[in-house]
């Protein structure tokens, strides 16, 4: 099992996207471990995209992630951060494929609703930045033996 962190970003929230969007996660069978709404201070923005500081885009990007407020996702499941990925669709929304979120919800290039980490590295990392211990939280699911198939011991 995996666990990203999932932003959905202020022209998500703005926009009354945030129950679609959790709702796509929800019906793909994603576990939320953890979930807030919060505005991200500038401080907090520079540490997360600190990999993209330097770049033309990063001061704009930094203004729009703290321009207002955003709901931060734990999602866990099988794969959960190339499937989240995937789900997102490509960076740019005039590029992303329609059947994503970007592709379906937007078309702006730098307001593109959603953040996914892309690595076990960065999920690591981004999940420490947003959420503190006890904001995670391990449960068992009902639905989960439907989810999966668990007749080998392993979510399958
Ligand atoms: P990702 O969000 O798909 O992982 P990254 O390349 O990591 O894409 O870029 C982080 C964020 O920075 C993007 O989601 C987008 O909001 C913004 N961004 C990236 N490239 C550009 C650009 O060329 N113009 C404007 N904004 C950009
Ligand atoms: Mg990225």
């Amino acid at each position: 099992m995996e666990t990203t962190l999932i932003i959905l970003k202020p022209d998500a929230v703005q926009r009354g996207l945030m129950g679609r969007v959790l709702s796509r996660f929800e019906e793909k069978g994603l576990q939320v471990v953890g979930a807030k709404l919060m505005l991200i201070r500038p401080e907090l923005a520079a540490k997360h995209y600190a990999d993209h500081q330097g770049k033309p885009f990063y001061d704009g990007l930094v203004k729009f992630m703290t321009s207002s407020p955003v709901m931060v996702l734990a999602l866990r499941g099988v794969g959960a951060i190339a499937v989240a990925r995937k789900m997102m669709g490509a960076t740019f929304g005039s590029k992303a494929e329609a059947g994503t979120i970007r592709g379906d919800f937007g078309v702006s290039n730098s307001f593109n609703l959603i953040h996914g980490s892309d690595s076990p590295e960065a999920a690591e990392k981004e999940l420490g930045l947003f959420f503190s211990d006890g904001e995670l939280l391990s449960y068992d699911r009902v639905i989960d033996s439907w989810v999966y198939d668990l007749s080998g011991g392993d979510p399958e």
